[in-house]
């Protein structure tokens, strides 16, 4: 017997698993659930790592990267480096509905966003140039491939590519504990699925860089036959093997939630041992389950449950593997 509707998401962002939530009491879609739980994240700058005001680029900006789809349709709406605009999920809905494309990116992503009505605000806040000042004067890492370019001379950005090429191995640049993408998914009563993602990416980052969370497949995907997945970690890495895709399929050919998101996990540990990167996916039963790349310093990951068994969003927590 099928325990929906279902909310589940990455994290312990447990206000945003509540508005989805309320959202689908009052009578949302599985869009509007994904959408507003997502945004409330943007609201709240979760963990500093959603929203505004967070994970400054080389230059000290924020950008945002964002996906929303819908499972029964198979749209998808994303925004990539989307500049001075907070509701980053709201500006991907909009592209998905309002558009025949599906995916905007950088300046141009924020002047449809202001034609669709979607302030232009500062997305830099007194945090975000704290990160920022910090990096440039005691911890900054310039965004060379350690591997190709080991001069530790070179300073940190503007980025200046070194042109030689070498053999392309491992990298860790994702600071485990600041980057902490909201993916969520939604499944109402009637076995209807959507997905998305909301973040603000890698801290100092080329400007320009764009993360696996927008990309349908790597951040977050849906299939209302199947279910769906999302995922959060080294977009860099992870976006090279569609994770969520990937559950999505493994369900699709009959796998339970918990073994397709190891799966997902370890395909990409095959290539990237160190990566950091977690996975949670659902099938139409309202069954789920999760999984993540056991790390130094990373060996659970926590996420966020709702469902007719609990009147308030559970936290649950899954060890790494
Ligand atoms: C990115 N995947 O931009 C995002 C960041 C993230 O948990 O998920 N952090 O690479």
């Amino acid at each position: 017997s099928a325990v929906l509707p279902l909310v589940i998401n990455t994290w312990p962002f447990q206000d945003a698993t509540a508005k989805a939530w309320s959202t689908l009491g009052s009578g949302g879609s599985t869009l509007d659930a994904v959408e507003k739980g997502c945004a409330q994240c943007e609201i709240q700058q979760c963990d500093g790592s959603v929203g505004y005001g967070g994970s400054p680029d080389e230059t000290g900006e924020t950008t945002l990267d964002a996906m929303i789809m819908n499972g029964d349709t198979m749209d998808v709406g994303a925004v990539g480096c989307l500049r001075r605009i907070k509701n980053a999920i709201g500006v991907a809905r909009a592209v998905m509905e309002r558009t025949k494309h599906t995916f905007l990116v950088g300046e141009l992503a924020s002047a449809f966003a202001e034609n669709m009505g979607f302030p232009a605000e500062d997305l830099t806040t007194n945090n975000s140039l704290g990160i920022f000042t910090k990096w440039l004067t005691d911890n900054c890492q310039p965004n060379y491939r350690q591997d190709v370019s080991p001069d530790p001379s070179e300073s940190c950005g503007p980025y200046k590519p070194n042109t030689t090429l070498q053999q392309i191995k491992g990298h860790q640049l994702i600071n485990i504990h600041a980057h902490d993408t909201i993916g969520m998914i939604v499944i109402n009563q009637a076995g209807q699925v959507a997905a998305g993602t909301s973040t603000n990416g890698a801290r100092h980052k080329v400007p320009g860089r764009v993360g696996d969370s927008p990309i349908p497949g790597a951040g977050a995907y849906a299939d209302s036959t199947v279910g769906g997945a999302a995922a959060t970690g080294d977009g860099d890495i992870m976006m090279r093997f569609l994770p969520s895709y990937l559950a999505v399929e493994q369900m699709r050919a009959g796998v339970d939630p918990s073994t397709a998101c190891k799966t997902a996990i370890g395909r990409i540990k095959q290539h990237f041992p160190y990566f950091f990167g977690a996975v949670i996916c659902a099938n139409t039963t309202g069954s789920y389950g999760a999984a993540c790349n056991k790390i130094p310093g990373f060996s659970k990951f926590p996420f966020m449950v709702s469902n007719p068994k609990s009147n308030v969003p559970i936290k649950e927590t899954v060890d790494c593997i």
